[in-house]
């Protein structure tokens, strides 16, 4: 019962040992019944290894050893120390980046180069962010009480707070809540998605090796519905934060109602519409668009999976977005992800794959839909799927409804401003939405008319983690990143200080 294996990525010339087991008290350790899952390469479909799936024993070990560090130690820590320890794994990420790029796109089939650095980049980013952010993002308010009596309220952290994270950004993903949970000064017990576990699984040790206590990051890996019910169902569980599918938040939701009502931050799936105006400028309109819906195969809860543009500029508009992708949207030589070339990977899993193409075959076939393929997949091997638009499709269609999470957008036309808004909030989610004008009054009105946490104008799918990030609708509850990344983490405690009347 292997706890290690040596892997090596060739594109990198790295040899490494990939820890397998769960990570309980700053150890790796087997699973209670020896269970594994098998991990695979989603561009070669090649076998990678397999690591321990954590039991619900597994996940209740993981409860325990995270709340024993809270009460004996994590909790009297300042934040100071704890923004300390921040900055330290930020440097020791830094030190390991490539190992951890490469390790991304083995596992996920990133591009290297154009996606998976710049995810490892952004870890960093998160968690210096958050470091600095422990001593400054927690402090509470003094009442006006009155001469007898001071009162305040203190921002505390909740305890043990457990992460279900998802497969498209996989150590990001999982940084942009864990770095704001700690810096807020909670324990952690953090499910990875089952397919791609082995960046986060490595991670722990660095965690460890930054200084963080036994017991403060607990990592289990497992299937949902094993490990991630169970601590979403856990009794001494306090609160816990997914990213995920819409149907799986719903069910987080009704687990942590049926448990111990444990607070919950939900960022779920997203359809995001984007408007642009016969003032826009076009080329610059395009570049947003195809990185909004090409970046990472598509996989993106912010993808700008619905395009509107106004009729009068719509085949200038189609023959520009046509010419931009085939330029700048490519799987590169041999389909290899670790090609510089390479800006499009494969989709994670060939249950993904059939998912985006039951999309494309409903949407060419039952729907009867006019679908252009802005790209070839020649080889057969690997979970890749074309660049693909639909044209003119109708608003009630399935494609229009539901989110694909592949590289797959509609792009139909509206005649004026009142009927695009109309079609950009007739939507279930409320992750983003965008709009593409130079007229700033327009832009202005859609930042108000928009039904989504976060509005775009003049791009797409931007980077900016010191802006709150979530949903409204179904997209989910909660913000992660800037200023909310931390108090989502912290609870807040009125106290009333009497310090006049010795008795009542
Ligand atoms: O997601 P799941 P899947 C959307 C996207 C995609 C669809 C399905 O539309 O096509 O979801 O992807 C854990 N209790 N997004 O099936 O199942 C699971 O192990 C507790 C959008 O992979 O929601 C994994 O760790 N946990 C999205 C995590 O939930 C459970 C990112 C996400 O898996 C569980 C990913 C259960 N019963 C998919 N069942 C985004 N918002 O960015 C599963 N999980």
């Amino acid at each position: 019962m292997s706890l290690f294996e040596e892997i090596t990525i060739q594109q990198v010339g790295i040899t490494y040992k990939q820890p397998l087991g769960l990570f309980i008290n700053n150890e790796y350790t087997a699973s209670s019944d020896g269970g594994k899952i098998q991990t695979i390469n989603p561009a070669t479909e090649e076998y990678i290894t397999s690591f321990y799936a954590g039991t619900e024993e597994d996940a209740d070990r993981a409860v325990v050893a995270a709340r024993e560090a809270f009460e004996n130690h994590w909790r009297k820590t300042s934040p100071k120390e704890r923004g300390d320890l921040l900055y330290k794994l930020a440097n020791i990420v830094e030190r390991e980046k490539v190992l951890l790029a490469a390790l991304e796109t083995l596992d996920s089939g990133k591009p290297y180069h154009s996606n998976s650095l710049g995810d490892i980049n952004e870890v960093i980013k998160v968690t210096r962010y958050f470091a600095g952010a422990a001593d400054k993002f927690n402090q509470g308010n003094i009442s006006s009480s009155n001469h007898d009596k001071y009162g305040y309220s203190l921002k505390v952290p909740y305890g043990v707070v457990a992460h279900v994270i998802p497969w498209n950004y996989p150590l990001l993903m999982a940084c942009w809540k864990l770095q704001g949970c700690l810096a807020a000064g909670n324990c952690i017990v953090v499910k990875p998605a089952e397919n791609t576990s082995l960046s986060l699984l490595y991670f722990a040790q660095l965690v460890k090796e930054a200084g963080f206590p036994p017991g403060v990051f607990n990592v289990v890996p497992g299937y949902g519905p094993v490990a991630g019910s169970r601590l979403a169902l856990h009794p001494d569980v306090d609160k816990i934060g997914f990213t995920g599918s819409t149907a799986v938040g719903k069910k987080i939701m009704s687990m942590a109602g049926q448990s111990n009502l444990k607070d919950v931050t939900l960022e779920c799936g997203g359809k995001t519409a984007a408007i642009v105006l016969d003032d826009a400028i076009l080329e610059d309109a395009i570049d947003w668009l195809t990185l909004g819906i090409f970046f990472n195969s598509g996989q993106n809860c912010t993808a700008n999976s619905r395009i509107y543009v106004q009729e009068s500029i719509f085949d200038e508009f189609l023959s520009k977005f046509k010419e931009n992708t085939f330029k700048n949207w490519k799987f590169g030589n041999n389909y290899d992800p670790f090609d510089p070339e390479c800006t499009m990977g494969p989709l994670i899993s060939k249950v993904q794959y059939d998912r985006v193409s039951g999309y494309l075959s409903h949407g060419k076939e039952t729907e009867k839909l006019e679908a252009i393929e802005l790209g070839v997949v020649k080889n057969g091997i690997g979970f890749f799927v074309p660049p693909t638009i639909f044209i003119n499709v109708p608003q009630d269609s399935k494609l229009c409804k539901e989110e694909i999470f592949g590289p797959v957008a509609v792009i139909s036309t509206f005649k004026n401003y009142d009927e695009a808004v109309a079609l950009a909030n007739d939507s279930d989610y409320g992750l983003a939405s965008c709009i593409f004008t130079e007229n700033v009054r327009k832009a202005n009105q859609f930042v108000r008319d928009a039904r989504s946490g976060t509005v775009y104008v003049n791009c797409s799918n931007e980077d900016d983690i010191s802006l709150p990030f979530g949903g409204f609708k179904m997209s989910g509850i909660g913000r992660e990143l800037g200023y909310a990344g931390m108090e989502s983490y912290l609870q807040l405690k009125s106290v009333h200080m009497n310090i006049g009347n010795p008795s009542f």
